[in-house]
C-alpha cells in the first residue's frame, strides 16, 4: 500500500500587501513543499482583523493573496487552496484552545507586545496564537513552514497540543516549525534593525510582491547599506548588505558565498543594480500571471470552493473526536 503523504499547512494574513519577506520566508517554501507533502495554504482573514481592517480593503486583499498564491506557483491540484473563515471549525477549536491557555503564555508572545503597542490591547490580537493553534492542530500536519518571527506562536501550538493531550487523551501530532536556514527573516530596506513588514510606516521597507519595476529600482536604490565598501555576508557588522545579500541569494538561488565572489571589488551601486534587475526578472512573470488570475475571478472563486469542502471535512474530522472528548452533547439528530 502507498504511503500516505505527511501533511504541511500554512497561511498568510490578509493584511495587505504581501512583500518579498513573505515571499522568500513563507510562500517559496509552500511551493517547493507542494510535491512532497499534502499541502494546505490559507488566507487568515479572521488573523486580519485583530488589527482594524476597512471591510472592502480587506475583501481585496483576501482575493490579492489567493491570486498571489497561485501566481508564485501553488497548484490547486497539489494544494488545497482556502480562506480561513470560510472553514468555520477554525474558530471553534481556536475557542476550545483560549480556555485551555493561560493569560500569562499570551502575554509573553512577542508578536502581541510589538503590535499592542502600536494598535492598543484587543482581545483578538491577544487571542491571535489560540486562533493560529487551532488552524494548525485541525490538520494534524507534520510540518508548519513559516519565517521566524512565527516560530513562538508554533512552540505554543505544541504547548497546546500537549496540554489537551494529558489532559483529554492523546488528540493532537505535535507539529514542527519549518524555517529555511536563511531567508527566515527578511529585513526592512530601510531599517536593517526590524523585519520587513507589510504595516511598516514606509513603503521604502519592502519590495511587494506586486510592486512595478519602477518601484522596485526605486526601492533598492534607496535602501540603507552600511559603512565601509565591502559587499559580504556579516550581519553583525554589516546588517543591511548582509540583508540584500540574503535577497539576492533567495531571488537567484546562488549561494551566499559566491556571490560574495562574484562582488569582490565591485561597489555597492554595482550590486545594487544587479539585485534590482534580479527582482525585476523574478517578480515580473508572477505580477503578468496575478493579473491574468485577477481577470478571471470566477475560476479562483471554484478554486476556493473546493479548498473550503476538502479543509472542512478534514477539519471536521478532528472536531468531532474534540466535542466528544471534552463533553460537548452531540447526537441530538
Ligand atoms: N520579513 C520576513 N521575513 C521572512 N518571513 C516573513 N514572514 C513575514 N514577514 C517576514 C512570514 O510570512 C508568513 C506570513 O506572515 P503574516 O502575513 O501572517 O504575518 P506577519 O508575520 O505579521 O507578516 P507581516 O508582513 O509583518 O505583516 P503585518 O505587517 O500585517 O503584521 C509567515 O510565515 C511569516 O513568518
Amino acid at each position: 500500500m502507498a504511503k500516505e503523504k505527511e501533511i504541511a499547512i500554512s497561511g498568510i494574513q490578509a493584511s495587505g500587501n504581501l512583500h518579498i519577506g513573505n515571499y522568500i520566508g513563507a510562500i517559496k517554501q509552500f511551493v517547493e513543499l507542494q510535491d512532497q507533502y499534502d499541502m494546505y495554504a490559507f488566507v487568515a482573514d479572521l488573523h486580519a482583523i485583530t488589527v482594524p481592517q476597512e471591510p472592502d480593503k480587506l475583501r481585496k486583499n483576501t482575493l490579492d493573496a489567493v491570486y498571489l498564491y497561485l501566481a508564485c506557483g501553488l497548484d490547486s491540484a497539489k494544494t488545497t487552496i482556502f480562506v480561513q473563515s470560510h472553514v468555520p471549525t477554525h474558530t471553534e477549536l481556536g475557542w476550545i484552545l483560549n480556555t485551555l491557555t493561560p493569560m500569562g503564555e499570551l502575554e509573553r508572545m512577542t508578536q502581541f507586545k510589538e503590535k499592542s503597542n502600536k494598535e492598543g490591547s484587543l482581545a483578538g490580537l491577544f487571542n491571535y496564537p489560540t486562533l493560529m493553534a487551532a488552524d494548525i492542530l485541525l490538520y494534524g500536519p507534520d510540518v508548519v513552514p513559516v519565517g521566524e518571527d512565527q516560530i513562538q506562536h508554533i512552540e505554543l501550538t505544541r504547548t497546546l497540543a500537549r496540554k489537551f493531550n494529558s489532559r483529554f487523551g492523546e488528540t493532537f501530532k505535535e507539529p514542527k516549525d519549518l524555517v529555511q536556514k536563511e531567508g527566515a527573516r527578511i529585513m526592512g530596506l530601510d531599517d536593517p534593525a526590524k523585519k520587513m513588514s507589510k504595516s511598516a510606516a514606509s513603503k521604502n521597507n519592502y519590495i511587494g510582491i506586486l510592486d512595478s519595476e519602477d518601484e522596485i529600482r526605486q526601492k533598492i536604490k534607496i535602501a540603507v547599506t552600511d559603512s565601509g565598501k565591502e559587499i559580504k555576508y556579516d550581519p553583525a557588522t554589516k546588517p543591511a548588505v548582509s540583508n540584500l545579500l540574503v535577497i539576492m541569494s533567495q531571488m537567484s538561488n546562488e549561494p551566499l558565498k559566491d556571490l560574495e565572489e562574484k562582488f569582490a571589488g565591485k561597489n555597492y551601486g554595482e550590486f545594487k543594480n544587479m539585485l534590482a534587475d534580479i527582482l525585476v526578472q523574478k517578480l515580473s512573470p508572477i505580477r503578468k500571471k496575478y493579473n491574468e488570475l485577477a481577470n478571471e475571478p470566477e475560476s479562483v472563486l471554484k478554486i476556493l470552493q473546493k479548498g473550503a469542502k476538502k479543509a472542512l471535512g478534514k477539519s471536521e474530522a478532528t472536531m468531532k473526536i474534540v466535542r466528544q472528548k471534552i463533553g460537548l452533547l452531540m447526537n441530538i439528530d
